[in-house]
């Protein structure tokens, strides 16, 4: 049995993350450390909350003592970091609490796993790190780190900081880099579940820029495999990047979101652009294929088709969350630009 500390376990990819290995396997302790921001929704993970081998903490990971003591009294060997500002748009309007959590919260992860001598810490990562690509080319583990938001280079201090623990201490770190992810439970903020609950409120469909910026999507569970696979089998000290290939600009998602619903196109309204939008991400996983073995299960169409009913299923879960703070942050991002 293994006792894992999964921080960051009640936002969208922590939860279907948790929900995934516990049902897959009993040889896991999972200790779930979660600060509950507005992100955080223990109703992500019903599946897993009456098992016994799951335990939830509420807590700040930038809290050394309670992490110290965390580790102590579940005998933590392996921490696998989830927990972060996530949002790109948000890092733009206030960036303080990126680098608090992103750089801080990692810090007092690595020193108190330094403490305790973990056997395995792995970093989750974005493909964000390495910036933006032009027309051409992937993002390889060797592409230098050049993030452009404060959420970018919050994450690209805190894998810089994973290195170092390794090349000075010689931690057993991993780091992933993935690309985009979709999927149930993805917070309503991030452009795929934005526009599908928009177009299902027959709400303006905000567009950034021309729409032609590129993302690499993922579904979340393709993700989840590899982070337990590296998890399993990745060589301490190295960085694999995770892409399922499937690079598409932004507005040919939306097109198809509203196609899927039966909505109109005129739902579609295109606004003023991020500042300092990256233009394309795609990302080389031909590391972690030929080296782990690992590639993706899910089709996008598949998947995005699954993803949409999910949402439609779901009214409930995303009704509570739109109707709280998040009209807040709306009006700030959407409605006073
Ligand atoms: P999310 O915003 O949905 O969830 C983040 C979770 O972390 C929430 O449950 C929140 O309550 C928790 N958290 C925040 N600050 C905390 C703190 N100080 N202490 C403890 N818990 C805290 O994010 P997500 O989309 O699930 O992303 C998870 C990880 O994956 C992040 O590290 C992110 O950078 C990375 N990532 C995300 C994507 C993507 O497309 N969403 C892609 C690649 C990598
Ligand atoms: O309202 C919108 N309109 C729009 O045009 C939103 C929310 C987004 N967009 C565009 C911006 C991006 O080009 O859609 C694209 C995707 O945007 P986000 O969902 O905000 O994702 P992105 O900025 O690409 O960052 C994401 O991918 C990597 C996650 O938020 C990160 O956590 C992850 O690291």
């Amino acid at each position: 049995m293994k006792n894992v500390l999964v921080t960051g376990g009640a936002g969208f990819i922590g939860s279907n993350f948790i929900n995934h290995i516990l049902n897959e396997s009993d040889d896991y302790n999972i200790i779930n450390l979660d600060k509950l921001t507005y992100a955080g929704n223990l109703e992500n993970l019903k599946l897993s909350e009456d098992k016994k081998n799951y335990h939830f903490v509420k807590g700040d990971i930038c809290n050394y003592e309670l992490v110290d003591y965390l580790f102590q009294k579940f005998q933590i060997k392996f921490v696998i970091n989830f927990a972060a500002e996530s949002h790109v748009d948000r890092s733009i309007l206030g960036s303080k609490v990126f680098y608090e959590t992103n750089v801080i919260g990692t810090n007092v992860l690595l020193e108190v796993s330094r403490k305790h001598q973990v056997k395995k810490f792995l970093q989750v990562s974005t493909d964000e790190v390495y910036g933006s690509l032009g027309a051409e080319g992937l993002f390889t583990e060797k592409t230098p780190l050049s993030p452009n938001s404060p959420y970018s280079s919050s994450k690209a201090a805190a894998d810089m900081m994973v290195q170092a623990f390794y090349h000075t201490y010689g931690m057993p770190v991993v780091t992933t880099r993935c690309s985009n992810n979709y999927g149930p439970f993805q917070f309503p903020e991030k452009l795929i579940p934005l526009m599908i609950i928009n177009s299902l409120n027959n709400k303006k469909l905000p567009v950034y820029g021309d729409g032609m910026n590129v993302r690499d999507w993922i579904y979340v569970i393709d993700h989840n495999k590899a982070i337990d696979l590296v998890f399993e089998k990745g060589k301490e000290g190295e960085v694999y990047n995770i892409g399922a290939s499937n690079e598409m600009p932004n507005i040919e998602i939306i097109k198809l979101i509203l196609q899927h619903l039966n909505k109109g196109k005129e739902l579609i309204e295109f606004v003023k652009d991020r500042p300092g939008h990256d233009k394309r991400y795609a990302i080389d996983s031909s590391k972690i294929q030929n080296e782990l073995g690992w590639k993706p299960h899910f089709s996008f169409e598949q998947a995005i088709e699954h993803t949409i009913d999910w949402y439609l299923e779901n009214k409930q879960w995303w009704s509570r969350i739109i109707s709280g703070d998040y009209l807040k942050y709306y009006e700030l991002q959407y409605n006073k630009r």
